[in-house]
């Protein structure tokens, strides 16, 4: 038995579909490793598609979970999100106020992102009066800025005078979130004094569901572990980066955002470096020296949302040719070849679904090889090579790759170039996952081996 160490409270809607409201609050609360309770405030019934109706829970009702709860033990950090109409907002307020809860993220939630209303017209002006004052962090985006502060939010520099206005309102600190914003998404946070401006790349350009309740409750399992409230908010940042990267489509309607979609992927990391594991074993055991260039050869193999080069795993070390048989000097790591992992991550941004490549010598037998396996080729010329890119590190291999690949409109199986003054010419074979680039390197060498012999 384990004793929590930090606990947190979610007060929302239930999410049938699981996208949003409690179910993503506590998945979230889960992947911080804080212990979850959650008070059902409404029944919604959706899907993917939308919201078809809402059942508001009584407020008696919402009043005994919350009494339950409470006097069980005070959570870290409470977060509120659909609220429903003006006797729940008024009933949650009573209550945390009773218990002296301070540590309130409040998610204003009044529309559904497919336009259904989730707060009662009166309901906002409870909210306004009653739970505004005891707001220790408010997460509106810009719609629900607008409606709460009466501020119109026209450009960039309307959001302060909307923030000091609801930091009248008796709100503590503020994050309008700017996600609804053309072009690249700016999260703006005030705390009365100290002003800023959170960036963040757009992560898709499609509309994912859940991601206002599951990034205001990555910020309460923060507050619920004790950090302070702007290291909370960024590292919430980062976390719905990754969910929403992660996100899952599971219907006919909207993706769904996915907050345990970094665990998903710690899981796949090791999965992955198992798979190179034995992959490299069964090369060991075909003795493909032969097959190993002057510079050595490397891996990649890219996670299936691959974005950088930490996010392919390679050998730090290289492939080292040791006569006919091969060694490899230190084990898999993610980051661990930057060369074959830019061909990884140029190849992905043309087929996302072949996501492994090695590097093998190149000479016009292995070339001759490669076509009687009717294996596809392009290549590209080293000399053709624009002169701004060749002096910028690391974006040659890209831009060989890419030219090599526009060339055939389609990524090929192998891509060949014949190299440069201080370059050896290459072959890099790509594949779909490591099996079946272990797959296609052992056809190879078994007919080269043949043609040697
Ligand atoms: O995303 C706002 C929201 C919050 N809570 C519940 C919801 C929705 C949107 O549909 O259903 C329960």
């Amino acid at each position: 038995m384990k004793t929590a160490t930090s606990t947190a409270l979610t007060v929302a809607g239930f999410d049938p579909s699981g996208g949003a409201g409690l179910q993503a609050d506590l998945k979230t609360f889960s992947a911080f490793g804080v212990s979850g309770k959650s008070v059902a405030t409404s029944i919604t019934i959706q899907n993917t598609v939308g919201v078809e109706a809402v059942h508001d829970i009584s407020p008696e009702v919402v009043e005994q979970q919350l009494r339950a709860i409470l006097k069980d033990g005070k959570p870290g950090a409470v977060k509120t999100g659909m609220l429903g109409n003006e006797l729940i907002v008024e009933t949650v307020v009573r209550i945390l106020r009773r218990y002296r809860v301070k540590k309130i993220v409040v998610d204003p939630v009044i529309y559904s992102s497919s336009g259904k209303s989730l707060l009662s017209e009166p309901g906002i002006q409870v909210m306004k009066k009653e739970l505004l004052p005891v707001t220790f962090l408010l997460t509106p985006n810009l719609n629900e800025t607008e409606i709460l502060s009466g501020v119109k939010i026209r450009q960039p520099s309307d959001r302060i005078r909307a923030a000091r206005v609801l930091i009248k309102m008796g709100v503590k600190n503020i994050l309008i979130k700017g996600g609804h914003l053309k072009g690249e998404p700016q999260d703006f946070f005030f705390d009365g004094k100290l002003s800023l401006c959170l960036n963040a790349d757009r992560v898709t350009g499609v509309n994912v569901h859940g991601t206002g309740c599951t990034l205001a409750s990555a910020i309460t399992a923060g507050l619920a572990k004790g950090k302070g409230i702007v290291a909370a908010v960024k590292e919430a940042k980062e976390f719905i980066g990754l969910a929403i990267m992660g996100a899952i489509k599971s219907g006919k309607g909207a993706p769904q955002v996915e907050p345990l979609a970094s665990l998903y992927q710690d899981s796949e990391r090791y999965d992955m470096s198992q798979r190179v594991f034995r992959a490299v074993e069964v090369l060991k055991d075909h003795c493909i020296g032969g097959l190993i260039p002057e510079v050595q050869s490397n891996i990649g193999f890219g996670l299936e949302n691959a974005r950088t080069v930490d996010d392919v795993i390679g050998f730090p070390a290289r492939i080292v040719k040791c006569g006919k048989n091969i060694v490899i000097p230190s084990p898999p790591i993610f980051g661990g070849s930057r060369h074959v992992a830019d061909i990884v991550l140029t190849v992905m941004q043309f087929d996302p679904s072949k996501r492994a490549v090695m590097n093998i010598k190149y000479n016009s037998d292995l070339i001759k090889v490669c076509k009687s396996l009717k294996f596809t080729l392009a290549s590209f010329d080293r000399a053709m090579e624009p002169k701004k890119i060749r002096t910028l590190e690391g974006s040659s291999l890209e831009w060989g790759t890419a030219s090599s690949i526009r060339k055939c409109s389609f990524v090929p199986d192998i891509i060949f170039d014949k190299g440069d003054m201080r370059k050896e010419e290459m072959i890099r074979v790509i594949a779909e996952d490591i099996e079946s680039l272990v797959d296609k390197i052992l056809k190879i060498h078994r007919r080269y081996s043949k043609i040697l012999a």
